[in-house]
């Protein structure tokens, strides 16, 4: 039977498998893909960041409930670089978790596989499986780890950048540039010593720059400040629809430009692989006969031509 129809009525079976095509099946995941794309970029994509230990999922887990308070259908991908090494961290989530998904909120962690572009790629397209089953918002929860971060920002309409009291190195990560990535800013675990000090710190370096992101202070463990939270995005959410259309736009631009990079650049690996002009140049470089560069250009020009 068609997974499809399965996918309409949000069957979590379907989602789940469909996900697992996406991540580890190329060829069905571009038959699937090519059947749910039409009905896609409607859902707004919430990107929930900081480091691990953050209290991302505790967050997430408290929020979803109540962004279905306010009649909202969230979803939940998390990215998570260390879920192929360890099969705890995902069961750390599940139990952190448990509560939204009682109440129907759909969690699924996704292994980042090190590859940025490889995230990139599973993440847009457990999107739009979700979107076709309805969900929206979908949050993406993504552990702040340079690279990843940046890229999850790029598919997120609305990017939420969560600090804690207990990361020492919090105002040096600030600093160091993801200040411009944020629409909010969470100073997390605000039940531990140090909330305050952070919060005014995170004021007073972000407060008045020009996208004047929100700033607040929540805790997953008191149940604090998550209904403002919740609030805060579901009026984000209105007020992004319009720039929306735009945003989908530049993301597919984004997205198309990958795909392409992405098949030529393996083609021509596979090209280079078998060919003997560069067996010929790889040897004149290694005998100090010709510089890398030089070699190089040689090699380009013919797989180009
Ligand atoms: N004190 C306190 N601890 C919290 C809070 N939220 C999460 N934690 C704890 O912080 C740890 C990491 O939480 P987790 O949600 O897994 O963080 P993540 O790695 O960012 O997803 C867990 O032991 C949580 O129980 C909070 O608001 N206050
Ligand atoms: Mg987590």
């Amino acid at each position: 039977m068609d997974i499809t129809s399965d996918l309409k009525k949000a069957k979590r079976g379907a989602i789940a498998k469909a996900i697992s095509i996406v991540e580890n099946d190329p060829k069905e995941a571009r038959k699937l893909i090519k059947k749910i794309y039409k009905n896609s970029g409607k859902s707004m994509i919430i990107g929930i960041t900081g480091p691990a230990g953050a209290g991302k999922s505790s967050l997430i887990n408290k929020l979803s409930l109540e962004l279905r308070k306010l009649k909202l259908k969230p979803a939940v991908l998390a990215v998570d670089p260390t879920s192929h090494v360890t099969g705890g961290a995902i069961l750390g989530d599940r139990v952190r978790m448990t509560e939204s998904t009682d109440s129907g909120t759909y969690i699924r962690s996704i292994a980042s596989r090190g590859a940025t572009g490889a995230i990139a790629h599973s993440v847009r397209n457990s999107i739009r499986i979700l979107e076709y089953s309805g969900f929206n918002p979908i949050i993406i929860e993504s552990v702040g780890a340079g690279q990843t971060e940046i890229e999850i920002s790029k598919i997120a309409d609305i990017t939420v950048v969560t600090f804690n009291p207990h990361t020492g190195d919090s105002i040096q990560t600030i600093k160091a540039g993801i200040t411009e990535i944020g629409d909010v800013y969470l100073v997390n675990k605000s039940d531990l010593d140090g909330a305050s000090q952070l919060f005014q710190a995170i004021q007073d370096f972000i407060g008045n720059s020009q996208q004047q992101p929100t700033i607040l202070k929540t805790s997953a463990k008191k149940n604090k400040g998550i209904k403002e939270l919740a609030k805060v995005l579901k009026e984000m959410m209105s007020y992004k629809r319009k720039s929306k259309k735009d945003l989908v736009k530049k993301q597919l631009e984004s997205e198309l430009h990958d795909i392409v990079l992405n098949n030529v650049s393996q083609e021509i690996s596979t090209m280079l692989g078998s060919s003997k002009s560069f067996s010929t140049y790889l040897k004149k470089v290694q005998d100090k006969k010709m510089d890398p560069f030089e070699a190089a250009d040689k090699l380009t020009k013919s797989v180009l031509k």
